[in-house]
């Protein structure tokens, strides 16, 4: 039997709540200094949040909400440069701390250290971007936790497709079996399914009626012992937040 080796770590929406206050604010932002009259509000980003990876994203955009607007061979370079000034305002953000760890996370990452886990990211988003949330809400440093990084354009499909976990998996030279996925959205699932990978997914308020179907404990949050977690689906084998012990349990079922 195999035993459990690595934990692989969704960021946006799974580590931290991400999408409504910090890329969709950071994708607002570029929009306006680029003097365009683009905005997304809360809601048309939650239907955009449809398409992984925030190029992809805003092509999306083009081609389904904004039709009207003229395109040619030269938009993929504005988006290009669109989604470099993104990033650089998402990580300013970020830089303030204004966007915190979701509850659990910090305890779990750090429970798994001291037990020796291995661990891993596995995200759509840009590299700088993990660096960022990694180093001003976790822990000054805490890039270097992660053994292997898997982000942003490193494989050419992004999530739903399973490629950006496959790749993780070869760089840690574990089989999925070795591991657990921790997933946030529909998105995130298929692709952590698709490599075959267990996965436990914590809910958010734009995820929160996606299918999960397939997950092995879905869960609203990781939790805390003084603050526990609601089951949505699945066995939590009787306890009330997410510990090494419970993975273990569940990596064994
Ligand atoms: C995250 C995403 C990303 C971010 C934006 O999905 O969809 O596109 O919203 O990131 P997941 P970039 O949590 O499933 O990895 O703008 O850096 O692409
Ligand atoms: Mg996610």
């Amino acid at each position: 039997m195999s035993s459990l080796q690595a934990l692989i770590f969704d960021v946006d929406g799974t580590l931290a709540d991400t999408e409504r206050d910090g890329h969709r604010v950071a994708f607002n932002q570029a929009f306006e200094q680029a003097g365009l009259d683009w905005y997304w509000s809360v809601e048309l980003y939650g239907q955009l949040l449809s398409v992984t990876g925030g190029k992809e994203r805003m092509a999306y955009y083009l081609d389904k909400f904004n039709t009207g607007f003229p395109t040619d061979s030269s938009t993929p370079q504005m988006i290009k440069e669109l989604h470099a000034s993104k990033t650089m305002h998402y990580t300013e953000l970020l830089s303030t701390g204004a966007i915190p760890l979701r509850p659990g996370v910090n305890r779990l990452i750090n429970e798994a250290r001291e037990n020796d886990m291995r661990l891993a990211i596995s995200t759509t988003t840009t590299p700088a971007n993990v660096t960022a949330l990694l180093e001003h809400a976790l822990e000054k440093g805490s890039t270097d936790w992660f053994e292997v990084i898997a982000a942003g354009d490193i494989v050419p499909a992004k999530k739903p497709a399973a490629d950006i976990y496959n790749w993780a998996l070869k760089q840690l030279n574990l089989d999925a079996s070795d591991c657990l996925a921790f997933e946030d959205s529909r998105n995130g699932i298929k692709s952590s399914l698709g490599a075959d990978l267990k996965t436990i997914i914590t809910i958010n308020d734009y995820t929160k009626d996606d299918d999960f179907s397939g997950a092995s404990l879905v869960l609203d949050q990781m939790g805390e012992p003084d603050s526990p977690f609601t089951t949505l689906a699945g066995d939590n084998y009787a306890t009330s937040y997410l510990s090494l012990d419970l993975l273990y349990k569940i990596h064994a079922a």
